[in-house]
């Protein structure tokens, strides 16, 4: 009997590191790699969730009177993810090249370690505005295969490739509970960690965005620096009635919790661009490709407003975007309404 029970639990307990390697078998030329630098990278979420749990004791909250190249005051709960995910990363002969929405310029492999066939960029605590009040906050990574020549020192060029050619993305979400949500193009997965063993384990198998939305989600601060065609837009949503019910507005203002909402509950998130911001204010190379291309994976999509996020070619590491992410049908409409009204 016990070994009936014991199968019937084995069952119901999927591991990160298991779920990988059942996913590797949809990659027949994997050699396991990516499955390494995935694993690698849940490991950095549980350092990081380790951290922010000390955040509080520790006084490490607050600024470090540094100023990012964003311009921004930067966190040290920033600096600690930021530098994690790099030593996490730096040794393992997985990458050619890291970007980081803390650095301005590609981060090399040091030369000591040789250069790997992968391309790792990320936002290592995004939303971290949020942190002295204790919303929620994310890491947000996207993964390319390089197209530098092996063996030589990773380039920008290949930290600059459409979304489209993404082999990996994922988000941490450091809220009530840490989770890991990742795709390599096979549907859209979420694993939850159990801080008592130290394990993500799955909670979310292949998330699709469900039909009918729950939230729409935007900073209505700025309505009136806002086209005509994102007002009517807005407008639209505010009249909408899905299964006989408006939908609600829901906004953190922290983009991985925003997201997550969205791919969960259904609906859209959407940062406009403006007057104030005319390229839009989030990242395309690292926030914007990473979220469009688990979006589409579970079904969704993601627009600038005027094209798929992940045909846009980047010409700059931290260029901005404008963002519609979420139901097809949705983001679609907000095409519309910004091709119509401008
Ligand atoms: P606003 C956080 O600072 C961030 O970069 C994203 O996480 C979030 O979606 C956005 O900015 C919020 O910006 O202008 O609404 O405060």
């Amino acid at each position: 009997m016990a070994s009936a029970a014991f199968s019937a639990k084995s069952d119901a307990i999927v591991t990160i590191e298991r779920h990988i390697l059942e996913q590797q078998r949809f990659h027949p030329e994997a050699t396991g790699v990516l499955t390494s630098l995935l694993y690698d990278l849940a490991l950095a979420g549980k350092m990081v969730t380790s951290q922010m749990a000390r955040a509080g004791l520790a006084q490490i909250l607050g600024k470090t009177g540094d100023i990012n190249v964003q311009g921004e005051q930067v966190m040290k709960l920033d600096e600690l993810a930021d530098e994690t995910i790099y030593l996490v990363n730096d040794h393992t002969g997985r990458l050619a090249v890291m970007a980081s929405e803390e650095h301005k310029e590609i981060i090399p492999i040091p030369e000591r370690f040789s250069p790997g066939k992968y391309v790792l960029l990320f936002d290592p605590l995004d939303g971290s505005s949020n942190i002295d009040y204790n919303a929620g906050v994310g890491t947000i990574f996207a993964i390319y295969q390089r197209v530098s020549p092996e063996n030589t020192p990773g380039t920008m060029q290949d930290c600059l490739q459409p979304g489209h050619k993404m082999v990996a993305a994922g988000y941490i979400v450091y809220g009530a509970a840490t989770m890991f949500v990742y795709t390599t193009g096979q549907g859209v997965h979420g694993f939850t960690l159990d801080p008592s063993i130290g394990e993500f384990l799955l909670s979310h198998d292949n998330i699709r965005i469900p039909a009918q939305p729950t939230y729409y989600s935007v900073n209505q601060g700025y309505f009136t620096r806002w086209s005509p065609g994102v007002q009517k837009f807005t407008q639209h949503l505010q009249n909408m009635t899905s299964e006989t019910k408006t939908i609600s507005m829901r906004y953190v203002g922290s983009l991985v919790v925003d997201f997550h909402r969205t791919l969960l509950a259904g609906g859209i998130f959407y940062y406009p661009a403006d007057v104030s911001k005319p390229e839009g204010k989030l990242r395309l190379t690292y926030e914007a490709n990473p979220l469009a291309f688990i979006a589409e994976n579970a079904g969704g999509y993601a627009s600038n407003g005027h094209e798929r996020i992940l045909d846009i070619i980047p010409n700059s590491l931290h260029q901005r975007t404008a963002l519609y992410i979420g139901n097809r049908e949705l983001v679609k409409e907000a095409e519309d309404y910004i091709q119509k009204f401008g």
